[in-house]
């Protein structure tokens, strides 16, 4: 049978092959450092209370999907301890983006920024992931870019990414590009994303609907929830 969700510009999947066995939620670098207060994302000066809208409706929409099977995976964006996995061109610019010339790598209120296990680096607790399920570290921005991601889904026979986390402009975007290249059947989910800013936001949505899809769909949990 085939089963659909309500999503822009199409009903999602292309296919109608929804099930619990190809269809994955992929969590994205909800931690303190991107939506906590002191992380790197505060101390550049940015309005936390944007990447921390999608705590809410995440914790509603992990535990349906759980409950029904779905495999919930976790990213973390981050750093050796020793750096060298971290590029300098990236450093030099995250030192350049608040007041204080702290940037990734450096001490800030919690711990070194963006480096792992770091407490700034852990996913917050309201979203922890269960024991078992899947946590990828990565140091770049797409979640596919030095990590075993791809294999894993393959190996799991996922087809279907349902995206969400934080930012949607840079990560949860660089991913669902990535995933959509990999022929990977994408749905960014509009309330369990959030940017640093509005209008970003916005427009990352308006960009995968453009050429009937070009990175897939959109659609609000509520959306999911109805159709699980
Ligand atoms: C950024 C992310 N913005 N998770 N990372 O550097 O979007």
């Amino acid at each position: 049978m085939e089963r659909f969700i309500d999503a822009n510009p199409y009903p999602w999947p292309f296919n109608g092959d929804l099930r619990a066995a190809n269809t994955a939620l992929l969590v994205i670098d909800m931690q303190t450092d991107f939506c906590g207060p002191g992380g790197y994302v505060d101390k550049m000066g940015y309005d936390i209370s944007l990447t921390r809208a999608p705590i809410a409706p995440l914790r509603k929409l992990m535990a349906a999907m759980r409950a029904r099977g779905h495999p919930v995976l976790h990213t973390r964006e981050g750093h050796r301890a020793d750096l060298s996995d971290l590029p300098a061109n990236k450093r030099w610019r995250s030192r350049r983006s608040g007041t204080d010339g702290v940037g990734i790598g450096d001490p800030g209120p919690c711990g070194r920024i963006l480096v792992r296990g770091e407490p700034g680096w852990q996913i917050i607790p309201e979203l922890a992931p269960l024991p078992g399920e899947t946590v990828i570290d990565k140091p770049g921005k797409g979640c596919f870019y030095a990590t075993d991601l791809e294999l894993i889904l393959h190996t799991r026979g996922i087809r279907n990414l349902v995206l969400a986390g934080i930012t949607t402009d840079v990560c949860v975007h660089t991913t669902l590009r990535e995933a959509n290249d990999r022929g990977f059947e994408c749905l960014l989910l509009s309330d369990c994303t959030a940017a640093t800013d509005r209008g970003n936001h916005e427009a990352a949505l308006k960009m995968i609907t453009m050429q009937g899809g070009v990175f897939g769909v959109h659609a609000p949990s509520a959306a999911v929830l109805e159709a699980l």
